[in-house]
């Protein structure tokens, strides 16, 4: 009687643990996105970008966006509706920005935005991947003779974004040197850039891309100097709302799958012929080796699609940033192939 209750207990226990394991198993590889389901009926990609950054996410007069931010969200569309083309648009402020992802607006936010412990460790959100690598800068107008932060003197007033990293920055750079200074903040980007140029403020301070994006609109562009230094790690990249791991993943291969296909040399133009490769990794990446596109309950073209439609991340970069004249220097957001630092763990 004894023996057979052990037997019994040991039985229960074993179900208990393979059910427990199995549980975790499916729980991870169950596949189902409340968002990916929705985002299917919707026909289209909910993304938050910025309200107009050159380069990044940047709206032309017919209201077509372009940018390497906007690339995020038509890799994912591309993956998950097959056609880049599908995704609406939704231009936010940097103080708008969270509060959208959270509520169910956007399901991609795609804007500049910096991970930090903070932002990451808030309920809601989720850092998917750094699509640019950055530092916090400063623009001072030429005539003031000023060519290095040390010549910075107490009263100076500096013109920033509100919602942003960069008042925090900008607090610390000050506050540690002692030197008193005076923010002049403003919710609206353009409207920061209008009163920099109308010299309401010594400095413009925020991420240097955003420095020299924001130049082009200045009404005489030579006529001011980004300053050598760099105060801040800005890695700006994609978020999620926290909840939904299936649709995480799908975002963060997308961005990862632009990268990696940069690193094999496969572009849009070329990865039909990549299919004949003999190296496996590359084959992963067009579709024709493994089921990696099971995972998220995608079919096994979605990474093929993504490089198809929207190119691989250096022809991403060279299209809206190098070729533009914004940062024509990849600098850090070189691959770690060729000494910068973009590394992605492998699609497989
Ligand atoms: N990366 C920083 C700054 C982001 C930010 O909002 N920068 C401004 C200044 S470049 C901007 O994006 N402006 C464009 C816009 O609001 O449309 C952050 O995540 O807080």
């Amino acid at each position: 009687m004894i023996k057979s209750l052990k037997s019994l207990v040991l039985v229960i226990s074993a179900s208990l643990l393979l059910f427990a394991c199995g549980q975790q198993g499916g729980g991870a590889g169950s596949k189902k996105s409340k968002t990916l389901d929705n985002t299917k009926k919707a026909g289209f990609v909910k993304c938050g970008v910025s309200q107009g950054l050159p380069g990044f996410s940047n709206a032309d007069a017919s209201g077509n966006w372009t940018g390497i931010d906007v690339d995020v969200c038509r890799a994912v569309a591309a993956a998950t509706l097959g056609d880049a083309d599908k995704v609406k648009y939704f231009p936010l402020s940097a103080k708008e920005r969270f509060t959208a992802l959270t509520s169910g607006e956007i399901d991609v936010l795609s804007r500049n935005t910096t991970w930090t412990l903070s932002r990451d460790a808030d309920i809601g959100l989720t850092f998917v991947g750094v699509n640019f690598y950055d530092g916090q800068g400063f623009m001072v107008r030429k005539d003031s003779g000023i060519t290095s932060t040390s010549q910075f003197k107490s009263g100076i007033s500096a013109c920033t974004n509100i919602g942003t990293t960069t008042e925090l920055n900008m607090r610390d750079f000050f506050n540690s040197k002692g030197i008193k200074y005076e923010p002049v903040a403003f919710e609206k980007a353009d409207e920061v850039v209008a009163a920099y140029d109308a010299g309401r403020c010594d400095t413009y301070t925020t991420d240097k891309s955003g420095l020299a994006a924001q130049r082009t609109k200045l009404k005489d562009p030579n006529a001011h100097r980004v300053l050598p230094e760099t105060i801040s790690k800005e890695p700006l990249g994609p978020v999620v709302r926290q909840g939904d791991a299936v649709w995480e993943d799908i975002v963060r291969w997308s961005l990862n799958t632009m990268i990696e296909a940069e690193e094999y040399g496969i572009t849009s133009s070329n990865a039909d012929s990549m299919k004949e490769s003999e190296n496996p990794a590359v084959k992963r990446l067009v579709g024709v080796e493994g089921e990696l596109g099971a995972a998220f309950g995608l079919d096994n073209e979605w990474s093929l699609r993504i490089i198809k439609q929207v190119g691989n991340y250096g022809e991403s970069y060279k299209k809206h940033i190098a070729d533009t004249d914004i940062l024509p220097k990849r600098g850090p957001n070189q691959l770690w192939t060729k000494g910068g630092i973009l590394y992605v763990p492998p699609a497989r």
